[in-house]
């Protein structure tokens, strides 16, 4: 059978906005099925409100890739989608994403303020005007497993640049939605939440920093972050905060809920190096999800000639937790 190239098929969040928009129109229903199947040659919605029309959001760019620039294989979608690290849900991997089924993205909103000229709230549409691109990615987590991830999103930078950070702006921080009802695992007070995590506003800017709005060719799904996350894939998983509606720009370092809980185990800069054990398990292989056996973890996961400028005097031991 010919598989139908990703690009002919509408994207998932075109489709969902357009959803919307026939949902209040009220044409949803017995015709659910043929409109969606035909749903892109339907106009688009009208503007809400007079005054400047605003440009749909851009077709996600067609999945094509099928390996990281090392060669590595992507992982498959049902192991990235079914083993999730996401303890607002549930600290068992394997659950997360039927615990998260039900989790609300859409709408949604993302205050974008602190020591900026222009503060401001972008919400999904907002988000979509940004070009979207692929970028497929390592991502280490500290516990010692991987993926290779295709991401779709835009780099971080590039809404900085909008939100126009003053001089006295050093560092970036993260804050992931505060909502027990929707987010059980925040019921569990051994953490302080919401998840916080932070960057200095150089790492922020490096343009390998994305604001993932989907992977796969697909709109972010809850158990990955939905709709909104961060993937800084030179430093640990953990780094890469999910679920994100508040990003400020500050002066001080930001503790992140990692550090809070333990900062000898979880540092603020958690630079992957396979010779800087972590203080329980060293870091020098990893599993890769979906290969037998083990694989050699690499400085800053690969990622060392983009990022190495960075951190001068790599060989502090302060940059790896
Ligand atoms: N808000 C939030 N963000 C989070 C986490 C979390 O528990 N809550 N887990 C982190 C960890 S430890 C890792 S390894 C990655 C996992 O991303 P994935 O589940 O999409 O693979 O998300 C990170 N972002
Ligand atoms: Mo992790």
């Amino acid at each position: 059978m010919k598989k139908i190239p990703s690009s002919e098929i509408t994207p998932e969040h075109v489709y969902l906005s357009r959803r919307k928009f026939l949902k209040a129109m009220g044409v949803l229903g017995l015709q659910g099925a043929l409109l969606s199947a035909c749903g892109r040659h339907l106009a688009a919605p009208p503007p809400p409100t007079a005054g400047p029309t605003p440009s749909p959001p851009p077709a996600l760019p067609p999945r094509s890739a099928e390996h990281d620039e090392l060669g590595a294989e992507i992982t498959p979608l049902e192991s990235a989608f079914n083993y999730c690290n996401y303890y607002e849900f549930t600290t068992n991997k394997e659950a997360v994403a039927a615990a998260a089924s039900d989790f609300p993205t859409d709408p949604w909103q993302v205050e974008v303020g602190g020591l900026v000229e222009q503060p401001h709230t972008f919400d999904l549409d907002d988000l979509f005007r940004f070009e979207q691109e692929e970028r497929v990615y390592r991502m280490r987590c500290v516990e010692g497993y991987s993926m290779v991830i295709p991401w779709n999103g835009f780099p971080l930078a590039r809404l900085l640049r909008e939100v126009q950070p003053t001089s006295r702006a050093r560092y970036v921080r993260f804050q992931t939605l505060y909502d027990p009802e929707e987010m059980p695992g925040q019921n569990n007070l051994t953490f302080p939440w919401p998840y916080v995590e932070g960057l200095s506003l150089p790492e922020a800017l490096h343009d390998l920093t994305l604001l993932a709005t989907g992977c796969y060719g697909r709109a972010m799904p809850a158990q990955k972050g939905g709709p909104l996350r961060l993937v800084v894939p030179w430093k640990y998983g953990f780094k890469s905060i999910k679920a994100i509606v508040k990003i400020e720009l500050v002066e001080e370092q930001p503790v992140s809920l990692w550090m809070a809980v333990n900062a000898r185990e979880y540092g603020f800069w958690a630079n992957v190096n396979p010779e800087v054990p972590h203080p329980r398990w060293s870091q020098a292989t990893e599993r890769r999800i979906g290969e037998p056996g083990r694989r050699e973890t690499l400085l800053f996961n690969g990622y060392t000639e983009e990022v190495a400028h960075l951190y001068p005097n790599l060989d502090d031991r302060d940059w790896y937790y």
